[in-house]
């Protein structure tokens, strides 16, 4: 069992309404993971929520280029998904789900903000050069290992927690936190990509939360 001490943070991921049943980009089984990640937050001093947070007309909606969902376009930093429009800029969908009660949480990282650039991750934006701000947020406050949950696991979280290693912070992902999108075996290679950086990959029952 990891204990869980001062220098580890929790990190929630993308735990809104669209990408929960109902919403416009909805994970299977995303509101599943809600009392879980409640759970969770009573075990930890530092916790941080990311928050997927697009302008209208970002580059990563469909709608945006008039194709599909889940077709792609070549962006400047590379290869971009297209989704559904989801989690605009003080939209409903883009609210934290009604029932995610972390009333200690200190911080809300928002990413995905600039029209031209996504970001997965809760630490790089999709150029992969651009800080959220959060590594300098954990590292000033003497985190050393982050505990990553939420949504989607095959994308935010798994980019996360790719992210946080290269930012040189022990990850242990919470595999039964998290749920995943799995379009054309990405969530196969999320685990592959997360495992080969050196990710931890435990359960809350195995953690003792
Ligand atoms: C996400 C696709 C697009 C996620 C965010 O939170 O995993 N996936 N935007
Ligand atoms: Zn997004």
């Amino acid at each position: 069992m990891r204990q869980i001490s001062a220098g580890d943070a929790l990190v929630v991921v993308d735990m809104q309404r669209d990408f929960c049943p109902g919403g416009a980009l909805a994970v299977p089984g995303g509101d599943a993971v809600v009392p879980v990640v409640n759970r969770l937050g009573r075990a930890f001093g530092t916790i941080v929520l990311t928050q997927d947070w697009h302008p209208a007309g970002h580059i990563s909606f469909a709608s945006t280029h008039a194709q599909a969902p889940f077709e792609t376009v070549a962006a400047a930093y590379g290869t971009q998904v297209l989704w559904p429009d989801h989690c605009v800029q003080g939209s409903e969908g883009a609210a934290f789900h009604p029932g995610l009660d972390l009333p200690s949480a200190q911080a809300i990282v928002r990413k995905g903000t600039h029209p031209h650039v996504d970001s997965y991750s809760g630490f790089l934006e999709a150029d992969r050069v651009t800080p959220t701000g959060l590594g300098g947020y954990l590292r000033e406050r003497g985190v050393e290992r982050i505990f990553v949950a939420g949504l989607a696991l095959d994308f935010c979280v798994a980019w996360t927690a790719l992210d946080g290693r290269g930012k040189g912070f022990e990850v242990v992902l919470i595999e039964d936190a998290c749920r995943a999108i799995d379009l054309g075996g990405s969530l196969a290679r999320a685990m592959a990509d997360m495992a080969a950086a050196g990710v931890a990959v435990e359960t809350s029952s195995a953690l003792g939360l």
